[in-house]
């Protein structure tokens, strides 16, 4: 149920749908290199999109601008691309699946008549998305708050048009193939509805949990909710949490903040009449971020940015967190997630980007 990119933004919260989680398996023969790719095609470890709101306090942008974050940038870079071009970090990393026949010629990559795909559409009252692109040795899950995105393989690199308005986040990690199975067992608590896939029976034996989501179904949950540590290729750590729908709470109150030990302070798109307020019951607090600002002095308001990420108000906790939920009554009854770091070059890039919040 996709709908037209030009509804205003209180008609789309109403629609009962969001989009895409692209699952791309793929055979190879030989080495495989599907990793998240950066501003210049190389293979990173991770790397972190800020695409900047067309509406900025005291500018208007293109809505196509975008920040750039990986360990080898160290802090925020302003992106000499734009994000709806076929160049630059995005784009460089999807490539891999929309030039799935290139990458055979090199055998770098995909057979594309070989893969499977899995392509998911979510009903829930917010967009969310992410996309795996993985073979038997290695690949990278992106997750990102872009509704209508990304395109099918078929139609190539596009950036939809209702992405452009607001802020948007992305997180890309390249993972060994050993981590997929963990992150297939923390999408069946999410329940991504993939509406375009095929998994190789060379992949059912691991990953029964993808091939069942990509039928449709799941395996009776026995927790409502899961954690697990995820290691990039490097060796980084990237901690994720995924509730299902029988969670009804708020994640970042009552679960992630708890778990992490730490305050946080919140950057989600809320809704007028539906946000939650900042939290302070608990005892870990987390509190509504309302103004960020990135370098060198890019502000915004929180309700010109669709993206959903947290961070530690304490330095000594240096954690961050980017995920697919709001802080808004209703998507206390959706699946969901969050993918935590607690990598010092993303804990500042996020830190310093708080401009203003609400406390209690
Ligand atoms: C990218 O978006 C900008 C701003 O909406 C537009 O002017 C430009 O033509 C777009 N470029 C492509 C390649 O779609
Ligand atoms: C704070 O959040 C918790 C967990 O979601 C909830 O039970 C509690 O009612 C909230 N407190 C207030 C004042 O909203
Ligand atoms: C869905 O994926 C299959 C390959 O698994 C492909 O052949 C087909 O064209 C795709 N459908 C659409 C609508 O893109």
């Amino acid at each position: 149920m996709l709908f037209s990119t030009s509804l205003p933004r209180m008609a789309s919260q109403l629609v009962p749908c969001f989009h895409i989680t692209v699952v791309l398996l793929c055979f190879t023969v030989g080495r495989s290199d599907i990793s998240c790719r950066n501003e210049a095609g190389e293979a990173v470890d991770w790397f972190i999109i800020y695409k900047l709101p067309k509406f900025r306090i005291g500018e208007v942008g293109s809505g196509v601008e975008y920040m750039y974050l990986d360990s080898a940038a160290g802090s925020w870079k302003r992106s000499k691309f734009m994000v709806n071009t076929t160049q630059g970090a995005m784009a460089n990393t999807l490539n891999q699946l929309y030039k799935g026949k290139v990458y055979m010629v090199r055998s770098a990559g995909c057979q594309i008549h070989r893969c499977a795909f899995l392509l998911a559409q979510v009903c829930a009252f917010m967009h969310s998305a992410g996309v795996l692109l993985f073979d038997h040795s290695q690949g990278f899950w992106l997750s990102h708050t872009v509704p209508h995105f990304p395109s099918f393989p078929e139609q190539g690199y596009q950036y939809p048009s209702s992405g452009k308005h607001n802020g948007q986040t992305a997180l890309c990690v390249t993972y060994q193939y050993s981590q997929f199975l963990s992150i297939a067992q923390q999408l069946v608590y999410v329940y991504p509805r993939f509406y375009n896939c095929s998994v190789p029976t060379a992949f059912s034996a691991d990953l029964p949990q993808l091939l069942q989501l990509c039928e449709g179904s799941r395996s009776p949950l026995t927790a409502n909710k899961g954690v697990k540590a995820l290691f990039s290729v490097s060796g980084d750590k990237f901690v994720s949490f995924a509730k299902s729908e029988h969670f009804v709470d708020d994640i970042y109150t009552g679960w992630v903040a708890q778990v992490l030990g730490a305050d946080l302070l919140v950057q989600t798109w809320q809704t007028q009449g539906r946000e939650l307020p900042s939290n302070c019951s608990l005892p870990r607090h987390t509190m509504n971020i309302k103004r960020t600002v990135l370098p060198p002095s890019v502000q915004f308001e929180s309700h010109y940015d669709h993206s959903k990420w947290c961070v530690s108000q304490a330095y000594e906790d240096q954690v961050v967190c980017l995920g697919d939920l709001n802080r808004v009554k209703t998507q206390m009854l959706r699946g969901g997630g969050l993918i935590c770091s607690y990598n010092p070059v993303i804990y500042k890039a996020f830190r310093k980007a708080v401009d203003w919040y609400i406390s209690c």
